[in-house]
């Protein structure tokens, strides 16, 4: 905390850490936010609040959400249908729609102005013999997590996916819609492909604050126990196994944070100079974000999108069987074990080997139950 902050910010944040419901605690950032110090020592300060402000908004909206019944008008939650629902989250006219009709069965407006498309809407992709739910999220813009545009709706529907398409396009600047978007979803607290950091917080109803691995966060102890004070724990048992930021500690203690795929996808490839931007894009997000677009013919663009999500097929068998026709849809790493839960209980309990034909490298082998299993194997379970 900055020590030049004035006093009506220091009654600001008091209203804060006594507020009691979410919209006290709202009214209360917005007003810290008014006054606090608007120079160069106090940006962090501010990008915090912000981040804080953009949160609340979030969690505000949901609650609402949750409240409306059901047949009052279309909903902004989207039951999730499929092994996977991948949201496309773009800027307006980026060709959301377009992608949904041409991927899924989907029937949406396809038109040339911005937010023809108010409410989510979903649609199944069918990639060989797997069903993929994509959701069209209604367009974003710079602030809406702050409430410009259709406001923060929109990414609360994000933050629920599986996986998240940036549809960006190609007749603009992507690069910019790309930068536009990560910051929106990142003020809600969307965090693509990243994992959470390795902090836990057991709260306990005595014993005041241990802290193990305190000095993994910048400002030690000292802050730590600040950002709990904030928050108003006082007992609690912490343990940080990584070098964190005091932000992400606090993202880890309120759990505000989700950590979905992602990929960007370039669209309106048929735009001239689509091919110079895809190389700018691969430049400047290749390392974090796979790079796919509408240049490629459907069936590919389907498989790339399924390879982003990371997942296996698995065809169950039983002796003397033939595997079944549909698969088992599972986490990459998944093992004979995982796959054995997931048919039964009772039979992960049970299970003491299984054969494998696909990734093995005799048709039939045996394995143990921690075999990793690949794409496509088929498995034959026994007890
Ligand atoms: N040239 C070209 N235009 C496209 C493409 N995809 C969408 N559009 C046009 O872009 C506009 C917006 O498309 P739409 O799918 O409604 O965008 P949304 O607002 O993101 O859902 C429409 O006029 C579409 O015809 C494309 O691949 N190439
Ligand atoms: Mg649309």
């Amino acid at each position: 905390m900055p020590a030049n902050v004035t006093p009506e910010y220091k009654k600001a944040e008091e209203r804060y850490l006594q507020a009691r419901t979410l919209e006290e605690r709202i009214k209360a950032t917005e007003e810290m936010i008014r006054v606090a110090p608007k120079h160069k020592g106090s940006e962090k300060l501010l990008r915090t609040l912000k981040h804080r402000l953009a949160k609340l908004r979030l969690e505000l909206e949901e609650k609402r959400e949750k409240k409306v019944c059901r047949g009052s008008g279309p909903s902004f939650s989207v039951k999730k249908e499929g092994a996977a629902q991948v949201a496309l989250v773009g800027l307006p006219n980026s060709g959301k729609s377009k992608i949904l009709q041409e991927l899924t069965s989907a029937r949406v407006e396809v038109a040339d102005y911005p937010f023809t498309t108010r409410y989510p809407v979903p649609g199944m992709m069918q990639f060989e013999d797997v069903q993929i739910q994509l959701v069209e999220v209604p367009a974003i813009v710079e602030g809406s997590s702050y409430g410009r545009g259709l406001g923060a709706r929109p990414l609360s529907v994000a933050r629920n996916a599986d996986a998240i398409a940036l549809v960006v396009d190609a007749s603009d600047d992507p690069v910019k819609q790309i930068r536009i978007l990560l910051g929106e979803l990142d003020a809600v607290g969307v965090k693509l492909n990243c994992r959470p950091p390795k902090v836990t917080i057991e709260k306990r109803s005595s014993g005041g604050i241990e802290i193990k691995g305190a000095k993994l966060v910048e400002g030690g102890e000292i802050e730590i126990k600040r950002i709990l004070q904030e928050h108003r724990i006082h007992n609690a048992f912490v343990v940080v196994e990584e070098p964190i930021t005091p932000d992400e500690f606090e993202e880890a203690l309120s759990e505000s944070n989700v950590y979905p795929k992602g990929f960007i996808l370039l669209n309106k490839f048929d735009a001239p100079g689509a091919d110079e931007k895809l190389e700018k894009i691969k430049q400047e997000f290749g390392g974090m974000l796979e790079v796919l677009h509408t240049g490629e013919k459907l069936e590919d663009l389907k498989r790339r999108i399924y390879q982003q999500l990371d997942m296996i097929r698995v065809y169950t068998k039983k002796p003397d069987e033939k595997p079944a026709e549909r698969p088992l849809v599972l986490p990459r790493g998944s093992t004979v074990l995982d796959v054995a839960r997931s048919v039964h209980k009772d039979f992960a309990k049970e299970l003491k080997f299984a054969k494998v034909w696909g990734s093995t490298k005799f048709p039939g082998q045996q394995v143990t139950k921690d075999y990793v299993l690949e794409d496509k194997d088929i498995v034959e379970l026994h007890i």
